[in-house]
C-alpha cells in the first residue's frame, strides 16, 4: 500500500479504509463491508469525526447494562473483526461478556477466519460455530446463533448491524446495544441503547466507563440505566449531522 503521511488530513479514515480492505483480503470481511465502511466514512465526516457528548453518554449506559446483564453477549461481523479485534476481546474481559461471530454473509471459511483472528488477539473462547439454535423470524443466515450465546444471552452488542436482526433479537425481549454511525437505520431505531458513534472510538469508549464502574453498585447502575433517553441521543446524533458546525 501507499504510505500515508503522518500529517495527511485523512490520514485516519484512510488507514482505516486500508485495514477493511486487509480483511477482505484475509477473508474476514466480506466485499460488502467495504461498502458498509464508505457509508460508515460519510456519516462519520459529518459527525466532525469525534464522539458526541450523547454518543459518551449512550456508552456509559451500554457499560452500565453490560455489567447489570447475566449473560452479555459481544455479536462479531466481518467490519467489527477487522477494525476492532484486541478492543472488542477487552470489553468482553471488562464486562465478562461472551464473543460471538455472526455473518450476513455466512460460510464456514469466513467464520473460521474470523475466529481464528479473534483468537490471535486475545480471545479465549469464541462462540458461533455451533449454530445449533435460530432467532425467530429470521429466514438469513443472521438466524443462525449458538443456544448459549447470543440466542440465550439478555444484553448483545450488536455493532454494524443490518436492522432485520437488530428488530428480531429486540423481538426476543434482549436488551440491544447497537454502535452505528447512522442514526436514522432501523438498528440504532430499535435499540434501548443506540451508540452514534464510530466503532474504532465507541468500542474502547464503553470499555473505559465499565471500569470507571467496575466497583459501582447496582442501585448506581441502574440510576444510570434508567436516566438514558435513547430518543434523545438518535435526536441529539441527528442534530449533530444535519446542522453540521465543521470547522
Ligand atoms: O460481515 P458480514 O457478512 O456480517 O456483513 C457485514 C456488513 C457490514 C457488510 C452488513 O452488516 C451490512 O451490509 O451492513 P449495512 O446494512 O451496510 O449497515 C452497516 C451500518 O454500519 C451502516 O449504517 C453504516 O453507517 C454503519 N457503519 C459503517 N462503518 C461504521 C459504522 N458504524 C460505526 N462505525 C463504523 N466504523
Amino acid at each position: 500500500m501507499t504510505e500515508i503521511p503522518e500529517d495527511h488530513p485523512r490520514q485516519e479514515s484512510l488507514l482505516t479504509r486500508h485495514r477493511i480492505e486487509e480483511g477482505v483480503e484475509k477473508g474476514i470481511t466480506s466485499r460488502q463491508g467495504l461498502i458498509a465502511e464508505g457509508r460508515g466514512e460519510a456519516f462519520d465526516y459529518l459527525l466532525g469525526e469525534r464522539t458526541l457528548p450523547s454518543a459518551d453518554d449512550a456508552a456509559r449506559a451500554a457499560a452500565a447494562h453490560l455489567l447489570l446483564a447475566d449473560r452479555p453477549v459481544l455479536s462479531v461481523n466481518g467490519n467489527v473483526a477487522a477494525l476492532v479485534p484486541g478492543e472488542i476481546v477487552e470489553l468482553a474481559e471488562a464486562v465478562e461478556a461472551d464473543i460471538e461471530v455472526n455473518l450476513f454473509n455466512r460460510t464456514d471459511e469466513r467464520m473460521r477466519a474470523i475466529a481464528d483472528h479473534l483468537r490471535e488477539h486475545g480471545a479465549e473462547s469464541v462462540k458461533g460455530l455451533a449454530a445449533d439454535a435460530r432467532i425467530p423470524g429470521l429466514d438469513h443466515e443472521r438466524a443462525k446463533v449458538d443456544a448459549d450465546g447470543i440466542h440465550a444471552a439478555d444484553v448483545v452488542v450488536v455493532p454494524l448491524e443490518d436492522g432485520d436482526r437488530a428488530e428480531a433479537l429486540a423481538e426476543m425481549g434482549k436488551t440491544e446495544i447497537v454502535i452505528d454511525l447512522n442514526p436514522l437505520s432501523r438498528s440504532a431505531r430499535s435499540a434501548a441503547v443506540p451508540i452514534v458513534d464510530n466503532i474504532l472510538r465507541a468500542v474502547p469508549n464503553v470499555t473505559e466507563h465499565a471500569r470507571d464502574l467496575r466497583d459501582a453498585d447496582e442501585a448506581a447502575l441502574e440510576r444510570i440505566v434508567a436516566e438514558f433517553d435513547p430518543e434523545d441521543a438518535l435526536r441529539e446524533a441527528e442534530r449533530a449531522i444535519r446542522q453540521g458546525d465543521l470547522e
